[in-house]
């Protein structure tokens, strides 16, 4: 498949969209063509999905206005307090999803075990795992926040979608992407061919295609890292970090984006080029492998950095060479520009111990 964008033509799997009002919808319809094995159910899976995004923009815009904003009082598997708007995206996306027969199961950052699809309903043959609202503590602060969703094969043949089905290496994803409500809201997504940017035209409701083949930029703008937990780091992620920041003549010569939504970092340094980092610390023993979730977090946003010609890994490996034991389980995270993220395993190669 030959994806190029020559002068101000945009040709993607050898359709020429130069000048055409791209729907969500015409994309992910002609990239089903280019796939003559596709029944179609991976494309309505991405339909559902991007209807559930408008619903949940349609209040993140609000936010501040309806009564919305706050917590529920209650705490989810992570012992995080589940906001409102957690809880609201949470629902959407799963009743979007429950009865279309085209999962097997799903689960959700918000819920401890996997979420099986209603006796009522015929199961299908995918699974699906999301995060729906990433950064959700900044929600009261007006700052951008974001849903990430993974999607695989179920592996069990037949009857409702087990735990196995969603404990499944990142390289497996046949798709992943994210929603981030900001200054816009945008739907980036991946099949594995390229990465591609929509944009939420809210007056008709659409999202068009407005980032078509997005690749990381070769040269770095950002590195995105919490500075305030320095003390906690490893020696090797600690001086890492200074090679970013051009001490000890590294010459290089970053600047410090960090806003503590993960969806809104990565975002930021896939378009501009960067590094993100969320390092194993020693800041709360109960999270010795650092704060993000694999399988509803890292590995689908890996996914999305690799076919945007970067990288992502855990300090030590390849991000989706990594097999989940665990539906919640966490991991360090480095992601965006392969070179960074290839420097941040020399670092930890040379200077910290192997676990
Ligand atoms: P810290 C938000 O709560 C989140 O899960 C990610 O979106 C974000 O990257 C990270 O936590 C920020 O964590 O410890 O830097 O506040």
């Amino acid at each position: 498949m030959v994806n190029t964008i020559k002068g101000d033509s945009i040709i993607h799997n050898d359709v020429d969209y130069s000048g055409k009002i791209v729907t969500i919808e015409r994309f992910i319809l002609e990239e089903q063509r280019a796939h003559p094995t596709a029944t179609g159910t991976l494309t309505s899976i991405l339909y559902d999905i991007a209807l559930a995004a408008k619903i949940i923009a349609s209040k993140t815009t609000k936010a501040g206005l309806v009564e919305i904003l706050g917590s529920t009082g209650r705490k989810n598997v992570q012992g995080e307090r589940v906001q409102k708007l957690d809880e609201f995206a949470d629902s959407v996306i799963y009743r979007l999803n429950d009865h279309t027969g085209r999962l097997a199961v799903m689960a959700s950052e918000e819920h401890p075990d996997i979420l099986p699809i209603p006796e009522r309903y015929p199961v299908g043959k995918y699974v699906l795992l999301y995060d729906p609202l990433d950064g959700s503590s900044n929600i009261d602060y007006n700052v951008s926040i974001g849903t990430i969703f993974a999607i695989y094969r179920r592996k069990t043949q037949d009857g409702p979608g087990t735990l196995e089905d969603c404990l499944q290496k990142g390289d497996d994803l046949v798709a992943a992407g994210y929603i981030i409500y900001g200054s816009s809201t945008m739907f980036v997504y991946s099949t594995g061919v390229g990465v591609h940017g929509f944009t939420l035209d809210r007056s008709v409701g659409e999202f068009f295609l407005s980032h078509p083949d997005i690749r990381i930029p070769a040269k770095a703008k950002y590195y995105s890292v919490n500075q305030g937990y320095e003390h906690y780091w490893s020696e090797g992620v600690r001086r890492y970090t200074e090679w970013l920041q051009g001490k000890n003549g590294s010459g290089k010569k970053l600047s410090l984006r960090y806003i503590g939504s993960l969806v809104a970092d990565f975002h930021r340094n896939l378009l501009a080029g960067g590094v993100f980092y969320y390092p194993a610390d020693r800041k709360d023993p109960k999270l010795p492998h650092g704060k993000l979730r694999l399988a509803y977090e890292a590995a689908p946003l890996a996914f999305l950095a690799e076919h945007a010609g970067g990288a992502a890994s855990d300090g030590r490996q390849r991000i989706l060479d990594i097999q989940p034991t665990q539906l919640h389980q966490r991991t360090p995270l480095f992601i965006g520009n392969s070179d960074l993220v290839a420097k941040a395993e020399e670092f930890i190669r040379e200077y910290d111990q192997a676990e």
